[in-house]
C-alpha cells in the first residue's frame, strides 16, 4: 500500500473514527481529498521570478473538484481501485459536491483557463468571490420555477486553504471588512504545474462587540458581523444583465481592491517601494467589466499609499491590465450611477475623474476635441461607463470569436477602434478536453485513444489523425454504440432525477444553456409545436423519433424567460401526454441545469442546439463542447458557431436563419404581425400562447410573450430577436437534420468528423494565445 492509500486511512481514523468499510461516502471523499491535497503541497509554491498573470473575475463555475484533481495529479485509477476494494468507487462522490460559484458561460470559461494555463505550465492565478451561496437551484413546481439557496459548503470544502495571513483590509464608506482568502490549488494534467484560485471571503474586522453584548443588545452585537458577511453572502444570479445594485458593485470593489492589495502586497516583499518592474511582473486580465473598478482601484493605490504621480501610476496600469468583452448587449455594459458610486466607494471616484481628465487629453492629442469627444466620456450623464474605462486604461481588449470582435470593431465600440485599433484583439474561446472529453466521455475518450494515442488530452489538434475513421465503417459502428452507451447513462440520470423514461433509440436534440430571449429557446418551442401538429394532422409521415431535452435558469427576476420555461413545461406536458405521440416524440425539460447535468447531458446528444438571433450570442461554449462530443450543430451563423462550421464543414452541420447583415437589413421591415397573418403555420403555434391551448396558471405571463413579439420591447421595435423572421428556415433545417439522422452511417461520419475537427475549440490553444500576445508570459 503506497503513501496516498495510507494517508486516506490514516484521515478517516483520525478524523472520523471510521475504517475504510465503515465509512459513507461523504467520509470517504472528505479523506480522499485531503490525502489528495496532502499529495501536492510541496508541489504547490509560485516559482521566483517570472511574470504571472492574474484572472480577475466575479465567477468561476468550476465543476466537481475531486474527479478533474484525482485526474490531474494521476490519482483516479488508484483512488477508484481502493474505494471498489472497500465496496466503493468514486461515482459515489456524484452527490457530494456542488459546482455554482458561476452563471453560464463567462464563469465556465474561467475554469476552463484556469485548467488549461495549469496544464500547459502557464503561470495564471484566479482571483474572485468566495460566495457562502452560489447559483440557486432550481426545481419546478406545476412547470414553473422555484429556487432554493445553494448551500454548497454542506459538504465542506477540502479543497480549499484559508490564509489567514494574508487577509486585507477594505473599506467602503460605511463600513470597513476583512478580505479572507481561501486559495484552492489549480493542478495541471499531470501535476507538473500548480497554480492557484484565490477567493475572498468577507468577514468583520472583529467577530463580535462584546461591549454591545454585555449590554444585552445582542441584535446588534452581531449586526456588524452580519453586515460584512454580507459582501460575500451570496452570487448575483443574472446572466448578462447589468443588475445596477449596491450590493454589487461592494461585490466588484471588495474582490478587485484584495486582489491588488495581496499582489501588491507579494511585490512590495520583493522589490520595496520601486514600482518600476511591476508591470513586468504581473498581467491582470479583467473578466468583463465586473472587475474594472480594479483599475481606478490600483492608481488610488499607487498614488495614495505609495507616493506615485498619475502619470507613473497610469502607465503602469495601461501596461498591466487587458479586458475581455463578453457580449454586445447594450443592458449588460455595466454603468454605475455617480450617486450610488460616491456613496459606496467616495474614496476611489476622485481616480475615475482623473481617468477622465486623461482620457480628454488623450482624445485631444489625436485630434478629437469638444462634443466629438462625447461618446467617449467615462462619465456621462450621471453614469460611470465601465467598459469605456477598461478600453482607455488597458491595453488590449478582446472579444470571444471573431464574428464578436468583428462587430465590436465595426458596430460597438466603432469609435474606440477608431482611435486605438491597435489595442484591439481576437480570442476565440475555447474548452478543456480535460473535463469535456476525457472526464464526462471515457468512452469516446478510449475509442479515440485506441486509434490515435493519448496526445490529444493535452493537444487537441492530433483529433485531427481521427478523420480517415469517419470512413471506416467499424469506426462508425462503434462510434455509434457508444453513443447509444451515453444515452442509456444519461437516460438512467434523467429517470433518477426527473421520474421520466428516455428511449435511448430515439434521436436526442438537445438545447442547454441560460434561459435568455436572445438563445431563441422559446423559438425551439414554437418547431416543436409545429412539429407536433404536423404528425397530429398526418402532414408529418417520416419523422425520425426524436426528443427535445432542454437544461436552462432563468434569472428569478426576469419574467419573460420565467415564462418560457413554463410554456415549455406545458408543451413538454401535452407532447408527452398524447397517446398519438408515443414512440415518436418526446419533450423533457431537466430541473437545475449545471455543469455535473452538462457533463451527462452533452455525450448523449445526436445534435446541438445553438439558435441565437445571429450577432447576439458572442461566442457560446457548449456548442465547442457538444462538437468534442461528436454531435452536429443545428445552429445560425452567429457566435463561434461560425468557426464550428468552418473546421468541421458545413456538409456536416445544419446552418439556417438570417445572417448578421439579413438582420440589419431586415430591422426596419420584419413584421411579425404581418408572418403571423400571412402564415397558417407560424399562426398556429404563436397562437397557442394566447388561445387557451395551453394554460400559464391565471399569470398573464404567455400574452406577455405574445406581446413580446408582436410589439418588443417598445412599440416601435417588435421582437428584437426576429423569432418569426427564422422560424420557417429553422424549421426545414429541423426536419433536414431528422431526415439525415436516418442514415446512422452518414450521420456518424458527421459526428466522426466534428470531433476530429474540434481542435481549435481547446482552451489550450485559447489561453496560449492570451499568455504570448496579450500578458507576455
Ligand atoms: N456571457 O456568461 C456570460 N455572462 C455575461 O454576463 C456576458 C457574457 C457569455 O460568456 C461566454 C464566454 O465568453 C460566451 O461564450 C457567451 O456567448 C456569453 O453570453
Amino acid at each position: 500500500m503506497d503513501r496516498f492509500e495510507e494517508k486516506i486511512g490514516e484521515l478517516l481514523r483520525l478524523d472520523f473514527g471510521v475504517t475504510p468499510d465503515g465509512a459513507d461516502a461523504k467520509q470517504l471523499y472528505t479523506a480522499v481529498s485531503q490525502a489528495a491535497m496532502d499529495s501536492l503541497r510541496d508541489g504547490w509554491k509560485k516559482p521566483a521570478g517570472k511574470k504571472r498573470a492574474c484572472y480577475f473575475s466575479a465567477e468561476f463555475l468550476m465543476g466537481r473538484l475531486v474527479n478533474s484533481n484525482l485526474m490531474n495529479l494521476g490519482l483516479l485509477e488508484e483512488a477508484d481501485r481502493y474505494l471498489k476494494a472497500h465496496g466503493r468507487s468514486v461515482a459515489d462522490f456524484e452527490q457530494i459536491e456542488d459546482d455554482a460559484l458561476g452563471n453560464g458561460g463567462l464563469g465556465r470559461l474561467a475554469a476552463c483557463f484556469l485548467d488549461s494555463a495549469a496544464t500547459h505550465g502557464i503561470p495564471l492565478d484566479g482571483y474572485g468571490i468566495r460566495y457562502r451561496y452560489g447559483l440557486f437551484r432550481q426545481y419546478f413546481e406545476d412547470g414553473f420555477q422555484r429556487e432554493r439557496a445553494d448551500d454548497w459548503l454542506r459538504f465542506g470544502d477540502p479543497w480549499s486553504v484559508r490564509r489567514e495571513e494574508d487577509a486585507v483590509e477594505v473599506r467602503f464608506a460605511d463600513q470597513t471588512v476583512r478580505a479572507v482568502p481561501y486559495d484552492m490549488p489549480v493542478i495541471g494534467y499531470g501535476g507538473k504545474t500548480i497554480n492557484t484560485l484565490r477567493l475572498w471571503q468577507s468577514e468583520p474586522l472583529s467577530a463580535f462587540d462584546f461591549d454591545l453584548f454585555n449590554r444585552q443588545e445582542y441584535d446588534r452585537a452581531v449586526a456588524e458581523k452580519n453586515r460584512a458577511e454580507e459582501i460575500s453572502y451570496v452570487l448575483y444570479p443574472n446572466d448578462d444583465t447589468d443588475a445596477g445594485k449596491r450590493l454589487r458593485l461592494k461585490q466588484q470593489y471588495f474582490f478587485s481592491s484584495a486582489s491588488l492589495q495581496s499582489i501588491l502586497r507579494e511585490y512590495l516583499g520583493r522589490h520595496g517601494e520601486d514600482f518600476s518592474a511591476f508591470a513586468d511582473e504581473y498581467a491582470v486580465q479583467l473578466n468583463d467589466t465586473h472587475p474594472t473598478v480594479s483599475i481606478p482601484e490600483l492608481l488610488r493605490l499607487l498614488m495614495e499609499e505609495h507616493g506615485l504621480c498619475y502619470d507613473e501610476a497610469f502607465s503602469i496600469a495601461q501596461r498591466v491590465f487587458a479586458y475581455t468583452n463578453h457580449t454586445i448587449m447594450a443592458e449588460a455594459l455595466e454603468k454605475w450611477d455617480v450617486g450610488l458610486f460616491l456613496s459606496v466607494i467616495p474614496e476611489v471616484y476622485p481616480y475615475v475623474v482623473m481617468l477622465q481628465n486623461g482620457l480628454k487629453q488623450a482624445l485631444h492629442n489625436k485630434g478629437i476635441n469638444g462634443a466629438d469627444q462625447i461618446p467617449y466620456y467615462l462619465v456621462d450623464d450621471g453614469r460611470i461607463h465601465m467598459a469605456r474605462m477598461a478600453i482607455f486604461a488597458a491595453h488590449s481588449t478582446n472579444g470571444v470569436a471573431r464574428i464578436h470582435t468583428e462587430i465590436l470593431k465595426e458596430t460597438a465600440l466603432r469609435e474606440w477602434y477608431a482611435v486605438w485599433p491597435e489595442r484591439f484583439n481576437n480570442k476565440t474561446n475555447g474548452i478543456t478536453q480535460r473535463r469535456w472529453l476525457a472526464l464526462c466521455n471515457p468512452e469516446l475518450s478510449g475509442f479515440i485513444t485506441e486509434r490515435i494515442g493519448d496526445g490529444w488530452i493535452t493537444e487537441l489538434d492530433e483529433l485531427k489523425k481521427l478523420a480517415p475513421y469517419a470512413d471506416d465503417e467499424r469506426a462508425r459502428e462503434r462510434f455509434l454504440a457508444i453513443k447509444r452507451e451515453k444515452k442509456c447513462q444519461l437516460a438512467a440520470y434523467v429517470k433518477a432525477r426527473e421520474g421520466v423514461e428516455l428511449n435511448p433509440d430515439f434521436l436526442f436534440d438537445i438545447q442547454v444553456k441560460r434561459l435568455h430571449e436572445y438563445k431563441r429557446q422559446l423559438l425551439n418551442a414554437f418547431s416543436i409545436l409545429d412539429i407536433y401538429f404536423a404528425l397530429k394532422d398526418g402532414r408529418l409521415t417520416d419523422f425520425y423519433p426524436t426528443v427535445f431535452l432542454f437544461g436552462a435558469k432563468a434569472a428569478p427576476g426576469y419574467y419573460r424567460a420565467k415564462g418560457i420555461i413554463k410554456y415549455l413545461n406545458e408543451i413538454a406536458k401535452r407532447v408527452n401526454g398524447d397517446p398519438d405521440m408515443k414512440g415518436r416524440m418526446q419533450v423533457v425539460f431537466v430541473q437545475n441545469y449545471d455543469v455535473s447535468y452538462a457533463e451527462k447531458l452533452i455525450p448523449a446528444a445526436d445534435v446541438s442546439e445553438q439558435i441565437s438571433t445571429a450577432g447576439t450570442e458572442a461566442s457560446g461554449t457548449s456548442n465547442m463542447k457538444f462538437m468534442l462530443n461528436g454531435a452536429v450543430t443545428l445552429g445560425t451563423l452567429d457566435g463561434a458557431n461560425i468557426e464550428i462550421v468552418e473546421q468541421a464543414g458545413a456538409e456536416n452541420n445544419f446552418i439556417f436563419g438570417a445572417t448578421v447583415e439579413e438582420i440589419a437589413s431586415a430591422a426596419s421591415t420584419y413584421d411579425p404581425k404581418a408572418l403571423c397573418r400571412d402564415n397558417p403555420r407560424i399562426r398556429r403555434v404563436v397562437d397557442t400562447l394566447v388561445d387557451g391551448t395551453f394554460s400559464d396558471g391565471g399569470t398573464g405571463m404567455f400574452r406577455e410573450l405574445y406581446d413580446s413579439l408582436m410589439t418588443g420591447a417598445s412599440w416601435h421595435r417588435p421582437d428584437q430577436y426576429y423569432l418569426l423572421l427564422d422560424f420557417e428556415s429553422y424549421c426545414d433545417a429541423k426536419l433536414r437534420v431528422n431526415r439525415a439522422y436516418r442514415d446512422r452511417a452518414a450521420f456518424a461520419r458527421k459526428c466522426l468528423l466534428n470531433t476530429a475537427n474540434a481542435g481549435k475549440f481547446s482552451s489550450d490553444r485559447t489561453i496560449r494565445e492570451y499568455a504570448r500576445e496579450i500578458w507576455g508570459v
